[in-house]
């Protein structure tokens, strides 16, 4: 019993991670978006709260979840929204700003990816999501037009 409750966790997990794997490949630059909180690094899961995987899906793949069809996804239908709600689009974000790439582009004709599409990086200054980074929060993550995270004021 113990074992194969074991065995359905692995499985279920194995599922998901393979599920947003092959979501990846279906996003410009899904391969290379950036943890803004650690620079070099790569946020793999990136409809996920969690860089390496995390169940729990941000705005970005909250959207993208609204549109796929067979776990097919149309990118032109999440391209020109801004999920997180930091002023950017997702395509901006992912480094399609005119949002005419195709998974058969590959990496044929994007810029580099600016920032991550569904969780707010601290520069940006707004956050209508809410959803920030906890190791680099965003200040405008409350929904607010104005700071949430008070900056120490030096003599
Ligand atoms: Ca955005």
């Amino acid at each position: 019993m113990h074992l194969s409750a074991i065995f359905l966790f692995v499985l279920s997990c194995t599922g998901a991670i393979y599920g947003y794997s092959k979501l990846r490949r279906q996003i410009p630059n899904g391969y290379k978006v950036p943890h803004p909180c650690t620079p070099g690094t790569t946020w793999h899961a990136v409809g996920h709260m969690a860089p390496e995987y995390d169940p729990t899906k941000n705005a970005f793949g909250k959207d993208v979840h609204e549109v796929l069809e067979d776990s097919q996804l149309e990118w032109a239908k999440v391209c020109s929204q801004d999920s997180d709600g930091d002023g950017l689009t997702n395509g901006q974000e992912l480094g399609d700003p005119s949002c005419m790439w195709k998974v058969s582009d590959g990496l044929q004709g994007l810029a580099d990816p600016t920032g991550h599409p569904g969780i707010c990086e601290p520069g940006r200054k707004q956050c209508t999501s809410g959803i920030t980074f906890n190791e680099c929060p965003n200040p405008f993550a409350s929904g607010s037009s104005e700071p949430s995270i008070s900056v120490p004021q030096w003599p």
